[in-house]
């Protein structure tokens, strides 16, 4: 459940916020495949309540009213034939999977479904699939308002209604095989694994009853025998009860912690420096290696939802944002996730996709220099986090080293002979010879440009036949950092 069975050597995961199912099956074949991305995380492509107020707000998707493939990101037919042209091409589908609950207990009774499917939250009726009441939590809960009301009761952060949400007892055999017969559509369908929902709301042995049930994944496109790819939703800051490592046993976990603390650094908060990262990764009590997902930002912390606070960093703050990427990518730790998303009229945290009158999804404009417009930010295709992806799939399997460091924000580190970084946080010039670690040649800095048939477009960086080069960088640059990999020879 830890290997994300990634094809031809590529590393990273994007995330496409809210893109329909026949963008991504363009951009899997356009962009994702060409430039190296490992796989896509996709929004839920359950059906899901319908909500008018606020109108059509992102986050409906998280109220399944049905296990109908049948989303805002469209049908069975656009899901399925997405998902066979990404595999075509080797670019793996990971789920983003409700499974912990339904729609919230005030979702009222009627077809307001995104498919039109009936359901009533009052009764808990969701004939669908079907759930009844019997197929709820409510007996178990004992807080007043049916609600979790204290994160460090561990019975009612998993027996309880998480905002409302209609907590399913996956303790029921019954409720476990719909759930094992939803997710195993997909896996048959060809996706590679899942994104699961909400897993501090859920029992670990619930979970593993779960997954047990899962079928292996689709030897049309994976190996036999492969187990789907488990990365699990647990908000662990520390502090809490429930800790990300009661879910390690049974796939990676998200690590909150990485992007809270790398936004605070990029920002120089409270003290932060940039040289302090020397040992980033299980040296800042992270999880180990082998069990994180890692991510600068994510839908939720972005507009301000779930865990990290204001010190996560975005598109929104873009300058720092690619430096923030960039170290991500460049560095060993973890299974990187890229954030795609959508602009937001930022005091309406609950605003969905760019979309029509009719409040169906825009198609993602593709502009001629490659970015997008009609609100799609695209940071997956900024030059500098696509180079990045490219540089972590060149220096795969190499170890972190030739560290330097100025003692405050200017550092810089290598990952064997394959690639290295410089970064200059500070509020002046950075100007100094380092070991790189890399063979002798020129080089193309793959932040200011890149290789383009044999010449560069950026800057480029000379490597004696020691390993030394000379790294200028102006605090004042549009990017205030260059990376070299083997592939950037030239
Ligand atoms: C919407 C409305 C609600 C309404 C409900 C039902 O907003 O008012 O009651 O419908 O009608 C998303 C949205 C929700 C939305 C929901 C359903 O974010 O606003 O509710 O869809 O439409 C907790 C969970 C975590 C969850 C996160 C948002 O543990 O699993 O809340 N994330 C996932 C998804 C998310 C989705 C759902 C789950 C539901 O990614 O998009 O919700 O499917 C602490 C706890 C965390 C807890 C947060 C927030 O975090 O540790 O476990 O996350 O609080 O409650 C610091 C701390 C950090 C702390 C944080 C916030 O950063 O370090 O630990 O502060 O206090």
């Amino acid at each position: 459940y830890h290997n994300p069975h990634n094809k031809h050597g590529r590393q990273a995961i994007v995330h496409l916020f809210e893109w329909k199912w026949s963008d991504i099956a363009a951009e899997c074949e356009r962009f994702l495949a060409p430039k190296g991305y490992a796989g896509v995380q996709i929004s839920p492509p359950q059906e899901s309540i319908l909500l008018t107020s606020p109108w059509r707000p992102w986050w409906e998707r998280y109220q399944p009213i049905s296990y109908n493939l049948c989303s805002r990101s469209g049908n069975e037919n656009e899901l399925r034939d997405m998902i066979t042209r990404c595999n075509n091409v080797g670019v793996n589908i990971y789920v983003d999977a409700i499974i912990n609950h339904m729609c919230g207990a005030g979702g009222g009774e009627g077809t307001h479904s995104t498919c039109g499917t009936y359901f009533s939250a009052d009764r808990k009726d969701f004939p669908s699939i079907p759930y009844s009441s019997f197929d709820f939590n409510e007996g178990k809960c004992r807080t007043g308002s049916g609600d979790i009301e204290n994160y460090n009761d561990i019975y009612q952060v998993r027996d309880c209604n998480l905002v409302s949400l209609l907590d399913l007892a996956l303790e029921k055999d019954y409720v476990r095989g719909k759930v094992a017969d939803f997710m195993n559509k997909l896996i048959d369908m060809g996706v590679a694994g899942f994104r699961v929902d909400a897993c501090k709301h859920m029992w670990p042995g619930d979970l593993n009853a779960i997954y047990g049930r899962l079928h292996n994944l689709n030897t049309r496109w994976f190996n036999e025998g492969s187990r789907p790819f488990m990365f699990q939703e647990v908000i662990d800051m520390g502090g809490e009860a429930i800790k990300s490592s009661e879910y390690f046993h049974l796939g990676r976990v998200t690590e909150f912690k990485y992007g809270a603390k790398i936004g605070g650094i990029f920002r120089k908060w409270n003290g932060e420096k940039l040289s302090y990262t020397k040992n980033w990764g299980e040296g800042w009590g992270f999880m180990p290696d082998g069990n994180a997902l890692v991510f600068i930002d994510n839908h939720d912390n972005q507009r301000g939802h779930g865990g990290g606070g204001n010190a996560i960093v975005t598109f929104w703050d873009a300058r720092i944002y690619k430096m923030a990427v960039a170290y991500m990518l460049a560095h060993p730790y973890g299974v990187a996730r890229v954030m795609s998303s959508f602009r937001w009229n930022r005091t309406d945290d609950w605003q969905g996709p760019p979309s029509h009158e009719d409040g169906s999804t825009k198609d993602v404009l593709i502009n001629a220099d490659s970015t997008c417009g009609d609100g799609w930010v695209c940071e997956h295709r900024w030059r500098q986090i696509t180079n990045m992806a490219t540089f972590r799939n060149v220096v795969n399997g190499q170890p972190h080293s030739n560290w330097w460091d100025n003692g405050n924000n200017q550092v810089a580190f290598g990952r064997g002979n394959r690639g290295f970084i410089v970064f200059n946080n500070d509020d002046w010039q950075l100007d100094v010879t380092l070991n790189t670690g890399m063979p002798g040649g020129v080089y193309c800095d793959v932040i200011s440009g890149q290789k383009d048939g044999g010449r560069c477009t950026g800057k480029t960086i000379n490597v004696e036949a020691d390993g030394g080069a000379h790294f200028k960088i102006s605090n004042t640059d549009e990017d205030p950092m260059v990376a070299i990999h083997a592939d950037s020879k030239l």
